[in-house]
């Protein structure tokens, strides 16, 4: 059982029990994208694209999805095609991302990465597949929206996978490999592109599919930009000290790339200090929702207490 603060008196707690709600919408979740792919013809597509789809990982975007349409007064119902989108999206980028081309990894969420298994030609194409049908998903299965909701979520999808998100992030990431100068400004803009983009738009989508009010969304969105931040510090700090069997990926990869990272530019505690600082700013901006926050809240805290 996890005891957060009360959003509405920071200093009585509330009891909220993270791990329990974590398991049931991860196996909610699990099912839904089961479901969303099933085998056709040519089957080796559709055989490599759930591969890494089906491969575990936290869920936590498809998690912020619906607990933000659920707090904005929306249903699971309405969320989940989107939720199960953001996870394709999500589940494409680390495909590409693990690619001789890219990072070079051999492993993710514990077992061999997709190209390793499937050849990089197919490897590419399954991230491929995953990124429309993501798209076709939302447009196709979303159900008691109206519709220029689900066109706005269609297109904070699209922003934040492109140039001014994900992809964007991820040219500047690569062309500061090896340099000794990063700059601090440079981390920032990579990451609040290759990581905290996508947990925004998983935030935003969650409460525009519920018809947030332009304040609220505007609250949540900085919510999730600062814990969107804060995840990837603690990304970097786990790479240094957390074992490969925890991440599920080689551990330490950072250092042996010549990344920059937060601990490389910070150090270790002023890192661990900046994230929690993050996670309190994305609190405050939880403030005027009231226990219908627990849940946003506890994934707060949960990010910089993960082990993996
Ligand atoms: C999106 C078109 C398109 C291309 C991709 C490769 C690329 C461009 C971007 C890289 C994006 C990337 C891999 C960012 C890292 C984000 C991150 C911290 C991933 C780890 O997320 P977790 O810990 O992983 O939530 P699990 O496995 O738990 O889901």
């Amino acid at each position: 059982m996890v005891v957060t603060d009360n959003p509405q008196t920071p200093q009585e707690k509330v009891p909220f029990d993270l791990p329990a709600y974590l398991q049931q919408r991860q196996s909610q979740i699990e099912a839904a994208l089961d479901r969303a792919i099933p085998i056709a013809y040519p089957e080796k597509i559709y055989e490599a694209m759930r591969y890494s789809l089906l491969a575990g990982g936290k869920r936590l975007r498809p998690i912020l999805c619906l607990a933000t349409c659920e707090l904005a007064g929306g249903t699971t119902e309405m969320a989940i095609p989107t939720a199960c989108a953001l996870e394709m999206i999500h589940t494409m980028s680390l495909i590409h991302d693990d690619l001789p081309a890219m990072d070079n990894d051999d492993y993710r969420r514990g077992m061999l990465t997709n190209h390793k298994v499937y050849g990089e030609d197919i490897a590419i194409l399954a991230g491929d597949g995953l990124l429309a049908y993501a798209f076709e998903y939302v447009a196709a299965k979303t159900k008691n929206v109206p519709a220029q909701r689900v066109l706005q979520v269609i297109s904070r999808l699209g922003r934040a996978v492109g140039a001014a998100g994900l992809v964007g992030g991820q040219v500047v990431d690569l062309e500061s490999e090896g340099k000794a100068d990063v700059s601090i400004d440079t981390l920032n803009f990579i990451h609040n592109h290759k990581t905290a983009a996508l947990l925004e738009a998983c935030v935003a989508c969650g409460a525009i599919l519920a018809g947030a009010p332009e304040a609220d969304l505007q609250r949540l969105t900085r919510y999730a930009q600062n814990i969107g931040l804060a995840f990837q510090i603690v990304d970097d700090i786990l790479d240094i000290t957390a074992t490969q069997e925890e991440l599920g990926k080689t551990a330490g990869k950072d250092l042996q790339a010549q990344k920059a990272t937060y601990p490389s530019i910070w150090g270790l505690e002023e890192s661990q200090r900046q994230a929690r600082q993050l996670v309190q700013a994305a609190i405050a901006e939880l403030d005027s929702f009231g226990e219908k926050a627990l849940p946003l809240q506890a994934i707060a805290e949960f990010i910089t207490s993960r082990t993996h």
